[in-house]
């Protein structure tokens, strides 16, 4: 921990190079690998956002500038970095920090979370406030693109694409959520980082020309292209939207991450930067199978040999998955619907025998049991299966959509996994 054992707040890391940083980040990661191993955590997801992490620390000042995380679970660099490195140890320990931001545990964390896509309504109403006090703040919503497929962060474009107001959004593209991300927004952003002769010109430039100005110009030149034939190719959402598109870049890249920031920082109005990261970067156990190890328990860091420690009983969520596949082999018109969450309440068993009895609808818990009623309404037995926290999401569609109607959805409310 050569560098990180200085760092104890943001203001440590502003005078360190871009080799230094890049150190900085191997040593956050052997840090927090570490401290995940004896005390569990959603480690997948915080190693993967390093360099965005670190980036937006040494490209924004915090706390005057607002970096708001969506979900919060992948923020795990900036604890670290904001003077709760040593606090860290005892990461959602009941005498210790908690494993999301939270308001009240330091100025650092602009918002709290814990349910997902909340972010870029949050970081609006900070930037509007910002805004109508006139301080400079800046305001930055950082959030996954499965957080993407939750409609409050639809809701959160709509109203800040509309506005003239000082905003980023920075889209952290894994291509994952805790499963395989799905749905028409995920392809969008697959269909903005695939682009065949962008990639191939992209890879051209930063493999074979120079260095310097002349590659970063190009670089600049090549985005340009690129954003225009994504237009001219059926368009983007996000301009669609009135956001200013930016990316995509590599977000584990920090030179890249570092100067792509410092370029679009004070461009003004709505924009978004899209950075494609790998979820458990830097751990190739985390990097090989994201799913297990978005959460991965407890785990031997040399090896990567996870321990287990449920004494061979049989888990809640696999008894359902049978339970339900049973009740499908059973009942042609027997369904089930998940938002997002396939795997964490063994719906994923369903999905291997039966897929096209199976719909995982993205982190939507509201359309879910809407789209459950209508799939009773006609005619089908859908099993709509939702973590009892984050069933508060769709408390009317479950009043208004099913119970009124008297249609027969069976909820399934799974075990509450917000650990604080
Ligand atoms: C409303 C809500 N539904 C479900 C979850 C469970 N959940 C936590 S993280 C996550 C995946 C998020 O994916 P993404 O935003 O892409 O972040 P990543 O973990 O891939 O970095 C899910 C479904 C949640 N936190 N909130």
């Amino acid at each position: 921990m050569d560098i990180l054992s200085s760092i104890n707040s943001p203001a440590d890391i502003k005078g360190l190079s871009i080799d230094q940083l890049r150190q900085l980040c191997q040593e956050i990661r052997d840090y927090m690998i570490l401290c995940c191993s004896a005390n569990p955590g959603h480690l997948g997801s915080s190693l993967g956002a390093v360099e965005l992490i670190v980036g937006l620390h040494y490209v924004f000042d915090a706390p005057n500038d607002k970096i708001i995380f969506d979900v919060s679970h992948q923020a795990y660099a900036h604890k670290i970095l904001t003077g709760r490195r040593e606090a860290f140890k005892k990461n959602r320990c009941e005498d210790g920090i908690s494993g999301f931001t939270r308001i009240e545990e330091s100025p650092y964390d602009a918002f709290g979370a814990g349910h997902s896509s909340t972010s870029i309504s949050a970081a609006l109403g900070l930037a509007k406030a910002a805004e109508y006090k006139d301080n400079g703040s800046k305001c930055v919503a950082l959030i996954g693109d499965g957080s993407l497929s939750g409609g409050l962060a639809f809701e959160g474009l709509n109203n800040a694409g509309d506005c003239s107001t000082d905003l980023l959004v920075v889209v952290n593209d894994n291509n994952m959520s805790i499963d395989h991300n799905i749905g028409a927004m995920h392809k969008h952003l697959l269909k903005l980082t695939t682009d065949p002769f962008y990639n191939r010109v992209k890879k051209k430039v930063s493999t074979q020309i120079g260095q310097g100005l002349i590659r970063e110009k190009l670089k600049c030149a090549i985005s340009s292209v690129k954003n225009h034939l994504v237009r001219s190719s059926g368009g983007d959402l996000f301009e669609a939207l009135g956001f200013r598109y930016f990316g995509p870049i590599d977000g584990n890249d920090i030179a890249e991450v570092v100067s792509t920031l410092q370029r679009i920082k004070n461009l003004g109005g709505p924009r978004v930067l899209h950075t494609i990261t790998k979820k458990g970067k830097g751990y190739e156990p985390a990097e090989a199978d994201a799913t297990t190890w978005h959460a991965p328990g407890m785990f031997d860091p040399s090896t990567g040999k996870r321990i287990s420690s449920a004494k061979g009983a049989a888990r809640y969520q696999d008894v359902f998955g049978e339970v339900l596949l049973e009740l499908a082999r059973r009942n042609s018109a027997v369904v089930g619907i998940t938002p997002a969450m396939a795997s964490g309440c063994g719906m994923n068993i369903l999905a291997k025998e039966m897929p096209e009895r199976f719909f995982d609808v993205g982190i939507a818990e509201e359309h879910a049991v809407t789209f459950s009623a209508g799939l009773a309404a006609g005619g089908m037995k859908p099993f709509c299966n939702i973590y009892s926290s984050f069933s508060q999401r769709a408390y009317d569609q479950i009043i208004h959509d099913v119970a009124l109607q008297k249609l027969p959805v069976v909820l399934c409310l799974d075990l509450s996994l917000i650990h604080i």
